[in-house]
């Protein structure tokens, strides 16, 4: 899954695709790459970013869903919390809904994507946007992640969302530490119990700068030391290499070429370590 994000304050590519026409020529070079999903999204969800109206939400993706949707087959994922946004998206060519809420913060949305028979994601979070990094605290974080996204994907399957439509994704850097994070992307195959299908997000995020030992997630802001979202791609790499080794289904990314390439080779030395059934192994 390709990231497009048409917004001026996303927290690694914020105002560079915020013109429709860039954003929707963006778009094809990540389908050029090899991504089979685009999320399309017009609202930051980082700490602290500015709430936007469902207008000026609109006004950023419609034209940008409307013109992808022309021009590719691909699926088309609108990244939104807000149910009229859904809506909006999904009569402008979208098929799924990915709420970083979970359907938590419009509860209606569940219902929006329902009647469509669109695709869901449901993702996991403690505290929203402006409270999630002030002080996440977790007894077994990869229990509760597992407990809360079992609890959301009973909620979306009430409301209709068909269960072959339905993705659970942990919410890497929602609400959590460098513990946490790590802990989720290396028991992630835990996840996998709830029965749908697995999205994670780690691209370009702080837990990467952290392990980097840069001074603070957001030293790049004050330029303090070089670890700017940008310069995080290999650190990505792995994350995206531990996804493939734990099942995961889809991996939302921003660097689509190298982390195709990533994927490809996580994929081959799993096969390696297991071979498919039937297949010849000699005996010396
Ligand atoms: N992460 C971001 C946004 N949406 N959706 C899902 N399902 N999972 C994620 O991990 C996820 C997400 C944050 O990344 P980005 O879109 O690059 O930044 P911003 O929210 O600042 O636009």
């Amino acid at each position: 899954m390709g990231v497009v994000n048409v917004t001026p304050d996303s927290f690694s590519d914020g105002g560079l695709w915020l013109d429709a026409e860039r954003a929707i020529e963006h778009g094809l070079r990540l389908a050029a790459e090899g991504a089979r999903v685009l999320d399309i999204g017009g609202e930051s969800t980082r700490p602290g970013a500015d709430p936007v109206t469902v207008e000026e939400e609109l006004r950023r993706v419609v034209p940008v869903l409307e013109g992808l949707r022309a021009q590719t087959d691909l699926v088309l994922s609108i990244d939104t919390m807000k149910a009229a946004v859904a809506e909006a998206a999904l009569a402008a060519g979208a098929d799924w809904v990915n709420d970083v809420s979970g359907g938590l913060h419009e509860p209606r949305i569940l219902a929006v994507a329902a009647e469509a028979g669109a695709g869901f994601v449901a993702m996991h979070r403690q505290g929203d946007s402006r409270t999630m990094q002030e002080a996440p605290r977790y007894d077994d974080c990869v229990a509760e992640v597992a407990e809360h996204l079992r609890d959301r994907a009973a909620a979306a399957l009430a409301a209709g969302i068909a269960p072959e439509r339905l993705l659970l994704d942990p919410g890497i850097g929602f609400g959590k530490l460098l513990e946490h994070n790590l802990a989720l992307l290396a028991r992630a195959g835990e996840l996998a119990s709830l029965g749908a299908p697995l999205l994670v997000g780690p691209s370009r995020k702080a837990f990467i700068g952290q392990v980097k030992g840069a001074e603070g997630a957001d030293a790049w802001r004050t330029g303090a030391r070089a670890d700017r979202p940008a310069d995080r791609v290999g650190g990505t790499a792995a994350a995206v290499a531990a996804c493939v080794r734990a099942g995961v289904a889809v991996v939302r990314v921003h660097d689509v070429a190298a982390m195709v390439e990533a994927v490809g080779v996580a994929q081959a030395l799993l096969t390696a370590e297991r071979p498919p059934i039937g297949s010849t192994r000699t005996a010396h």
